[in-house]
């Protein structure tokens, strides 16, 4: 038997966020986005002002030092790097007529880098960072005019880069919404206090947005390609009785409803039962169903965990997971931070997205959490590393199952690992949960130079992108 390898052109590479590594929070002319007032926890309520426990204001200055961490990225030998623009850059509050030119121009020169690394970049236009007036003033994507608000972002951002950036993904981890309104949908009332009718038609604004701004690149460049991005979670039931199969489905609907709507254009069958069921009326212009049919053009997903359903919840404990959560499977092993791990689970959700919609994919997050140890090392550059063989054995685990599915005849266009150069974590607010190949000298109490150090991944991807694959 041969050993299925990697398409040539597969793109290999990382992906990063701008409120959790460019710092530089109100510089040259940014607005507050909802991410300052938000410390800890995704569900948190936000503070009144930015406060110092939040590291995501200063980030690890990415801002400043995007041509030293591009020329790393490089090293190991990208073909794609995922960023998000920072919609307050552009739009300080969200709802203004006229961009920011000292944050566009932010852009290109970060744009330069890719290119002179011969980079393809990979655009999030909304990655949980909605300016905060429009979360406090609009109470976010409850209300419709959200959606020209983001179309005229979009629109910008497409005229501007459309020519320099051919992948472009418009909300990140979509059906976070449902989880985490706040994080996901700029929405300000609490989630307690939040009815289904409002959060469903907030979920139906930002799908009108996204399909919208998909519209609006094609006719821009009918080159550009638009993804969406959804969380994708697994979710096996726990046991074989025929009620914990459809407890598992429906929790996969949940998630399935997003790529549904941006694959086929329309909303399916079992969610508008679910809205029934929840005396929940959407309020759908026909202009709206036109908008919805300018479907995505590939499918892309973060993936870090499965989980387990049951019908009976006396069964099964609850565990931690990336937004949300599900009844832990006994089966597996977790991270440091209770997030099961699952390398199959990523070749069955391969599997699965691609005989439902037929799309191709692109897996753009992927990876471990862990405490890192920095430790003196007189081979290593810069005299400092990291001997994260736990990182490279979860990464290798999950490229075997990638590269099996990719033999299964899935199309993937590429794999972009999350946190490629450690950053804050989204659910933390903090420094010590880090994913990248590269250290960053920075701390939960803030202190640390921001100097960068190799871990030993770093030559571990370098090499799995040289081979381009077949070293796994
Ligand atoms: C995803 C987000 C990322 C990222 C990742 C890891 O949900 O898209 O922004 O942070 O999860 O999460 P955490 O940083 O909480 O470990």
């Amino acid at each position: 038997m041969t050993t299925p390898t990697f398409p040539e052109g597969f793109l290999w590479g990382g992906a990063t966020a701008a409120n959790q590594f460019e710092g530089a929070y109100l510089t040259d002319g940014k607005g507050l986005s909802i991410q300052d007032l938000m410390p800890k926890g995704i569900t948190a309520p936000p503070t009144q002002e930015p406060t110092p426990d939040n590291l995501k204001h200063e980030g690890i200055d990415f801002y400043h030092r995007y041509a030293e961490d591009i020329a790393l990225f490089a090293e190991m030998g990208w073909g794609v790097f995922r960023f998000s623009i920072a919609w307050s850059r552009i739009f300080p509050n969200g709802d203004e007529e006229i961009p920011n030119e000292e944050g566009l121009a932010f852009y290109d020169r970060v744009l330069d880098e890719c290119e002179k690394h011969g980079i393809a970049p990979l655009v999030t236009i909304s990655h949980y960072e909605t300016p905060l007036h429009l979360a406090r003033e609009y109470d976010g994507w409850t209300d419709r005019r959200m959606i020209g608000f983001f179309e005229r972002y979009a629109r910008v951002l497409f005229e501007r880069y459309g020519h320099r950036v051919k992948y472009w993904l418009t909300f990140n981890e979509i059906n976070a919404v449902l989880h985490a309104p706040l994080m996901a949908g700029g929405i300000w009332t609490p989630k307690e206090e939040l009815s289904k009718q409002d959060l469903y038609q907030a979920i139906h604004h930002e799908l009108v947005a996204s399909a919208s701004a998909t519209r609006i690149a094609h006719e821009i460049d009918p080159d550009i390609m638009v993804g969406c991005m959804i969380i994708a979670m697994p979710t096996y039931p726990l046991t074989p009785d025929p009620q914990d199969v459809l407890v598992a489905r429906a929790i996969e609907h949940s998630n399935y409803t997003f790529g549904d709507v941006h694959c086929r254009g329309e909303y399916p069958g079992y969610f508008l039962r679910t809205l029934r069921e929840q005396g929940v009326e959407l309020e759908i212009t026909e202009e709206d169903r036109e908008t919805l049919t300018h479907t995505v053009d590939f499918v892309s997903f973060s993936y870090y965990v499965s989980i387990c359903a049951t019908a009976d919840p006396s069964k099964g404990e609850i565990g931690q997971g990336n937004i949300f959560a599900g009844v832990r499977n006994p089966t597996l092993k977790e991270s440091e931070w209770g997030w099961q791990i699952d390398p199959v689970g990523l070749r069955i959700v391969l599997n699965d997205y691609w005989e439902r919609w037929g799309k191709p994919l692109f897996i753009v997050e992927n990876g471990l959490g862990a405490k890192d140890e920095l430790v003196d090392d007189a081979g290593a550059d810069g005299g400092k590393t990291v001997h994260d063989d736990y990182r490279i054995a979860y990464l290798n685990d999950h490229l075997v199952q990638v590269r099996e599915a990719i033999a299964d005849g899935v199309n993937l266009l590429g794999y972009t690992s999350w946190g490629p150069i450690d950053l804050v974590s989204a659910s933390t607010a903090q420094m010590s949960k880090r994913y990248g190949f590269i250290y960053v000298d920075r701390h939960d109490d803030g202190s640390g130079t921001l100097d960068r150090y190799k871990k030993k991944s770093f030559a571990w991807y370098k090499n799995v992108i040289a081979t381009n694959g077949a070293s796994l």
